[in-house]
């Protein structure tokens, strides 16, 4: 079918396969994981792999485009700063096969560490940037991005956000390539691919040429878009934002930019010359705005009014424009209107009996980002950081460092199997180089939760279901030097207490692993409980509350006001819901009253 209703990570993912792309590579990351699952799913003539973090991605797409071979490279905003390093030096060498890194940033941080963005990457870097507005486009600029690439010898950025990769549109789909074959590696152009200085002077000034080349053809490139009606008024938007200001004001001219970088100074001269007061409407940072006011324009309206944080929703640009009251961003929807429904681990989930055990232990927790970032709040209110993906080893580390023998037995850090092995092995092997006591827990679910359930090089599996090696973490340990590393099971609160104490005590790096503890969601492995429910023996339950602090989504409070038990009068009881309990037996363990009972046929 030639056109489809296509989610814009899935119009992605066809583009690929539509350009010919060999090989794909990415980490998972809200909102891009689905683009690799869906090549990895759909189109089986493209290889794709997970790698351990979006660094080696891109070094891995970079190999095959330095091969011949089309190839791209997929993450989230944050994930480009983890392949910054490769990004700016593969500016210099340029490519053989065309290559593409997408990225998708998360304006107003749906799911995210931080809300950057991106575009400014794109002139840091010298790369060029293309950033669609919806699935169309991001079928049409995925194509021109590889031409693009291969045109100029450049990899291409192209931007998505949460928006435009999570909706779906209409899309007409071109006509297929086929995948070429890599005309291979010629050691010949040593001179091109070795970064050493010599060689990157000149390369520096290839990248130069390179910018102004792409300066000129931004003039007549089709993804930038010039439409000129009511003279009196225009404005510049790319992206998401444009189609929201479009809606709004389809009257007024605009200057659409589906190349964020480099700039189309011909077509913004003649935007500014044809139209009396241009507005600069973009999302996030004054990219746009700081370019076109270095090169001599007084724009109408641009980040006056424009707020410079959150999404630009349709009703936030037309307020800011038509000069109502309205200045800083709000949050659109007010919390009290809606029941209160923060988000919480699963039923069953082993985070949380290792996180109230923290609790209870009085633990300064240097955390990390993963499912587990949800005990950050109460009541188990156990991660006290989250910065990125493995800083929460190294910053405990450093903490105890900082605070010297005094943090004994009060510190550690906590990460996911996914995020151990994205950047979590190094400060490990800091830890230990540099002779520290920090712990380092690792709550190994067996697979990439929070995002979604990527395989990852311990959970034994590829993206394509295939067995594979898995990784030994108790091997990793003892390679890097850890004597002491333990095995735990989260599920056992007070061993688990017990050795978290032991461990943090001890005047060396110890590794804990939270073993037989996979997500609970996961179907391929499960942990075997003793029984599969438990309840509430009513005439046993005093209304304590202390169930309650594991923050079970199973288990609700019901007010009974003024019955009594043994004497003693209660304000109501615990309910356990049986459709949800799993028998994981965290909260029969809290019971002092043993009213917390498996159910026996
Ligand atoms: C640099 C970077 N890349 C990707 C992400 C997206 N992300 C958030 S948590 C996470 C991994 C979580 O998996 P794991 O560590 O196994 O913990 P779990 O969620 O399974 O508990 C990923 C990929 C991110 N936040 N930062």
């Amino acid at each position: 079918m030639k056109k489809q209703i296509m989610q814009g990570n899935a119009a992605i993912a066809r583009a690929a396969s539509d350009a010919g792309v060999s090989v794909a590579a990415a980490y998972p990351g809200t909102p891009s994981s689905e683009i690799l699952r869906d090549i990895a799913n759909t189109y089986p003539e493209v290889y794709a792999e997970w790698a351990p973090n979006e660094k080696v991605a891109l070094e891995v797409v970079s190999g095959a485009s330095f091969a011949g071979a089309r190839a791209l490279a997929c993450m989230k905003h944050v994930g480009l700063n983890v392949a910054a390093d490769p990004l700016m030096t593969l500016a210099y060498t340029g490519v053989k096969g065309g290559l593409v890194i997408l990225v998708a940033d998360d304006p107003y941080s749906h799911s995210s560490q931080n809300e950057q963005d991106s575009r400014n990457w794109t002139r840091f870097g010298k790369v060029p940037m293309l950033e669609p507005g919806d699935s169309q486009e991001c079928y049409d600029f995925m194509r021109e991005a590889f031409d693009l690439s291969e045109r100029f010898d450049t990899p291409v950025l192209v931007r998505s956000e949460t928006r435009v990769s999570h909706s779906d549109t209409v899309v007409e789909l071109g006509e297929p390539l086929e995948q070429t074959k890599p005309v291979g590696l010629d050691k010949k152009e040593w001179q091109k691919y070795v970064m050493v200085p010599m060689n990157v002077r000149a390369a520096r000034i290839r990248v130069e040429e390179r910018i102004r080349k792409l300066e000129t053809y931004a003039d007549e490139f089709k993804c930038n878009e010039m439409e000129i009606k009511d003279t009196k008024i225009g404005f510049i938007a790319s992206g998401v934002t444009y189609n929201c200001t479009k809606d709004i004001f389809p009257e007024w001219s605009s200057l659409k930019l589906g190349m964020v970088w480099p700039l189309p100074k011909k077509m913004i001269a003649e935007f500014f010359n044809k139209v009396e007061k241009v507005v600069i409407v973009e999302e996030l940072d004054p990219f746009f705005e700081t370019e076109i006011r270095a090169m001599g324009y007084k724009p109408f309206h641009g980040k006056d009014v424009i707020p410079t944080m959150y999404e630009l929703t349709p009703d936030i640009i037309e307020k800011s424009l038509k000069g109502s009251e309205y200045k800083a961003p709000e949050i659109r929807v007010k919390p009290e209107d809606l029941p209160r429904r923060p988000p919480n681990l699963c039923v069953g989930c082993s985070h949380r009996p290792l996180f109230y055990a923290l609790n209870k232990l009085g633990a300064f927790v240097f955390g990390d980002i993963g499912c587990y970032t949800l005990a950050a709040a109460p009541p188990l209110s156990a991660i006290h950081t989250t910065v990125c993906m493995g800083a929460g080893v190294a910053q405990a580390h450093g903490a105890m460092k900082a605070l010297g023998k005094e943090a004994l037995g009060k510190v550690c850090s906590v990460l996911g199997d996914s995020t151990f092995l994205h950047n979590g092995l190094t400060p490990l092997m800091d830890i230990v180089y540099n002779k520290g006591n920090a712990t380092t827990i690792v709550v190994d679910n067996r697979i990439t939760g929070m995002t979604g359930h990527q395989e990852h090089p311990g959970t034994g599996f590829t993206i394509r279901g295939e067995p594979t090696n898995m990784v030994d973490y108790e091997e990793i340990g003892r390679a890097l030097g850890v004597k002491s590393i333990r095995k735990v099971d989260p599920y056992k609160i007070n061993e688990t207490m017990e050795a978290l104490q032991e461990e943090m005590d001890k005047d060396e790096p110890s590794l804990v692993l939270c073993v037989d503890s996979p997500c609970m969601l996961l179907r391929r492995e499960k942990r075997q409980f003793e029984h599969s429910l438990y309840t509430i023996d009513a005439d046993k339950c005093r209304g304590c509350k202390v169930c309650l602090n594991i923050s079970c989504p199973a288990i609700s409070w019901r007010e009974n006001a003024g019955e009594t038990i043994d004497g003693h009068k209660r304000k109501g009881i615990v309910y356990i819901n049986p459709d949800q309990c799993v028998g994981c037996q965290v909260c029969q363990q809290l019971c002092k009253f043993e009213a917390i009972n498996p159910v026996t046929q």
